[in-house]
């Protein structure tokens, strides 16, 4: 909106043109959701400090994770705002994806925010409950998915990686595939969400590389030169993934090892549901499986270690899901754990761009 505003002004002082250019307001957003986390990183973690909303640390819990206990969380409440006003500045006003995804970010993050109010209302509380949350999330989810299937552009095909001409066409199989894709993706990132750094250093590398497929996918001429999905409209999307960046790297500052704060479920929740409607809109969704691969492979681990556990009586694959727990148990310090599982992330990252020339 704000860039709207200043670009009026184009034609008595030209400089101004400059806003025209997504890249441009993409550095821009990038930069006004990191100020804005950085700068207020602080004064947040005080104000949560003083309203005592302080993590409660399981008994059952990896040892170590004792002398978390008392660590202010809910730093989602800086995140998601932080997206929002970026988005809210520098993306078109009149881009509709950019509202969804606003959408998105606000509905997922009051499930979240409900959630981690209740934990901390009452200690060793269960929050909102599994089933409960599960329907918010798939009623958010909904909404948002039949709006883009109902929007008359929208491509309901789905577009395999590394092949130029292979695409499959759900028709309305397409709303609940959709669905687990931003409902899956909003689950993978919570798990996931169990050491200082460990979602957000991933969620950062995702949006960018995300920011990189919205900019493409956006742009007819490129998007026809690679042979990718042509999306009127998602170029704003890198706006947004610049904001979702430029959050991400605020809050790392204060989330990094040892961590002053955690972002709680109205942060993780809110941050994979919008990674999985920005999938959806660039039509990347085959290829979100190898972004947000760690995520992923997390999810798996407790998929797996459950449905062991049950099989066998009592058994278990890992020494504790989600697998960062298993590497902790195994001895690895904390960091060694992070810092690599954000390597493996970048890997995937780079993988995943390179889908781009080998089709
Ligand atoms: C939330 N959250 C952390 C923090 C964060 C089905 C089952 C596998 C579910 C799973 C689960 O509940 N996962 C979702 C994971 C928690 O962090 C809070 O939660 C928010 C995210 N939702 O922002 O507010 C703890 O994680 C640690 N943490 C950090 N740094 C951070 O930056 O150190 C978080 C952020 C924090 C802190 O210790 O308290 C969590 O783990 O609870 N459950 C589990 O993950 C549990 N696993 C389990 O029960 N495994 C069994 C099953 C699968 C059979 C097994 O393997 O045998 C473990 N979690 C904990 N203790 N805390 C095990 C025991």
């Amino acid at each position: 909106m704000l860039y709207k505003l200043i670009y009026a002004f184009h034609e008595y002082l030209s400089v101004l043109n400059v806003f025209r250019y997504i890249t441009f307001r993409t550095i821009l957003a990038t930069l006004t959701a990191l100020i804005i986390c950085f700068l207020l990183g602080s004064w947040a973690i005080s104000k949560l400090k003083a309203l005592q909303v302080g993590q409660f640390i399981r008994e059952d819990g990896p040892p170590n994770h004792k002398t978390k206990e008392g660590t202010p969380t809910m730093g989602g409440c800086l995140i998601v705002p932080a997206v929002i006003i970026a988005t809210l500045c520098w993306a078109s006003p009149t881009n509709m994806y950019a509202w969804l995804v606003l959408f998105v970010a606000i509905s997922f993050g009051a499930i979240g925010f409900a959630d981690d109010y209740l934990k901390i209302r009452k200690r060793n509380s269960k929050g909102m409950g599994a089933k409960v949350k599960f329907a918010f999330q798939l009623a958010a989810s909904f909404v948002v998915v039949l709006a883009l299937y109902l929007h008359p552009d929208f491509d309901t095909r789905i577009h395999l990686p590394f092949f130029k001409t292979v695409a499959l066409d759900l028709g309305w199989g397409y709303v609940p595939a959709a669905m687990f894709v931003v409902v899956g993706a909003s689950n993978a990132v919570n798990l996931t969400d169990g050491l200082d750094g460990l979602a957000i250093g991933p969620l950062t590398i995702a949006f960018g590389c995300y920011l990189v497929f919205a900019y493409l996918a956006g742009h007819v001429k490129i998007a026809s030169y690679l042979q990718i999905p042509y999306v009127a409209g998602a170029g704003e999307l890198a706006v947004v993934c610049g904001s979702v960046v430029g959050a991400g790297l605020g809050f790392l500052w204060y989330n990094a090892y040892p961590a002053q704060v955690f972002m709680g479920d109205v942060g993780s929740l809110s941050l994979g549901a919008i990674l999985g409607t920005v999938a959806l809109i660039t039509k990347q969704e085959i290829i979100l499986a190898l972004v947000g691969g760690l995520f992923v492979f997390e999810a798996l681990s407790v998929i797996f270690q459950v449905l062991y556990f049950k099989l066998t009586g009592g058994e278990r694959i890992f020494r504790m899901a989600p697998i960062h727990h298993h590497f902790e148990l195994k001895g690895w310090p904390e960091p060694k754990v992070i810092v690599r599982f954000w390597i493996i992330s970048i890997i995937l990252a780079l993988l995943a761009m390179s889908t781009l020339k080998l089709r």
